[in-house]
């Protein structure tokens, strides 16, 4: 019996590189330096328990959060191992307050890195699942040490974007452009295996996903919103079940796998929200997009919106296609309750 194609991740993106005449490997370089860091972390997350690693460090990052030592281990691991390559002109990480320039002594390249190291950082002690998100851009600057400009760039000039999710197994899932395919770690050898190609977002779910304990400061729209999912509708599957990690890895993940919408909405005390337009919602907008969903901050594509600074938060909406577009209704005040659909 022949046994079935291992395809590992290194595999994939040779295979795709190949489907894109003048592709340099430049990129398929880039990414294998990547996936060497999100073993070294996944090392260190599995063990955390085990060696004095948990807890903090006493330090604050730039959105004045606690920093954890499991944090602060994933930045320093990703830049250390992106830094030496000859692929990126800048890199851009969320516990860092400026952009992070290519040491002198490395040569710089045509791409840009922007990543969350250990996003859902505050449930590491819990053994909650947490994980690394990355955005690929290409340059705009002509050459040299990358600038700021570099990295300010609208969600949908990426050329690449992925997490790596640390849960009961660990998996990488990265997007392209052509399409979102997971591969799933096996420890045994070392290697990330193609388990997921070509994922596709139901284009409606039955999961909504949202911190319920900010409801007395949401708007009226998103209030009715979820008043709407949590109403009793055989045709529409409702009421939704309400599933919230508080991990955004692992609730976009699910949501990405299983359908229906997570959201970090703007309110009356925090009208951005708390998710950041760089480092979280453009990667997961692209990847969920290219699985057939829909992203938005309620009013305007994700993808779309210029960014203004390295930091900013952004409103989320983000799943399946119809789950979207219906909470944009309410958020546009243009629907008030329940109708056929
Ligand atoms: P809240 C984790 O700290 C994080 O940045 C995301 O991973 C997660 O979705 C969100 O914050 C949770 O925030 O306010 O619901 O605890």
């Amino acid at each position: 019996m022949s046994q079935s194609k291992i395809v590992t991740i290194e595999r994939h993106i040779i295979e795709g590189e190949r489907a894109h005449p003048g592709a340099t490997g430049d990129f398929s370089g880039l990414l294998r330096d990547l996936t060497l860091a999100f073993k070294v972390i996944w090392r260190e997350v599995s063990k955390a328990g085990l060696v004095n690693i948990l807890g903090l460090t006493g330090k604050k990052n730039v959105h004045g959060e606690e920093v954890k030592k499991l944090d602060e281990f994933a930045d320093d691991t990703i830049y250390r191992a992106m830094d030496h390559g000859g692929h990126l002109c800048v890199m851009a990480s969320e516990e860092n307050e400026d952009v992070l320039q290519i040491p002198d002594n490395y040569p710089t390249g045509k791409y840009v890195l922007i990543y969350d190291p250990l996003d859902g950082s505050s449930n590491i002690d819990a053994l909650v699942t947490i994980g690394t998100i990355f955005s690929i851009y290409r340059r705009v600057t002509p050459k040299g040490k990358g600038m700021l400009q570099d990295c300010l760039q609208p969600g949908y000039k990426q050329i690449a974007a992925g997490y790596c999710v640390y849960g009961s197994s660990t998996m990488l899932v990265y997007t392209t452009g052509d399409g979102t395919h997971g591969f799933t770690f096996d420890p045994s050898i070392g290697e990330f295996l193609l388990s997921h190609e070509n994922i596709k977002i139901p284009r409606r779910g039955k999961i909504y996903s949202v911190n319920e304990g900010n409801y007395r400061w949401w708007h009226d729209g998103m209030k009715k919103y979820v008043k709407y999912l949590q109403e009793e509708d055989k045709e529409t599957k409702r009421p939704y079940s309400a599933r919230y990690i508080g991990s955004m890895v692992a609730d976009v993940h699910r949501t990405l796998l299983y359908g229906g919408i997570f959201m970090y909405p703007g309110d009356t005390k925090n009208p951005n929200g708390k998710l950041r337009l760089m480092y979280e919602a453009n990667p997961m907008s692209f990847i969920v997009e290219q699985a057939g969903g829909r992203s938005s901050n309620g009013h305007k594509r994700i993808l779309d919106l210029q960014p203004e600074s390295l930091h900013q938060r952004t409103p989320l909406f983000i799943g399946s296609e119809e789950d979207v577009c219906i909470a944009e209704e309410f958020l546009q005040g243009k629907r008030e309750s329940a109708r056929a659909s």
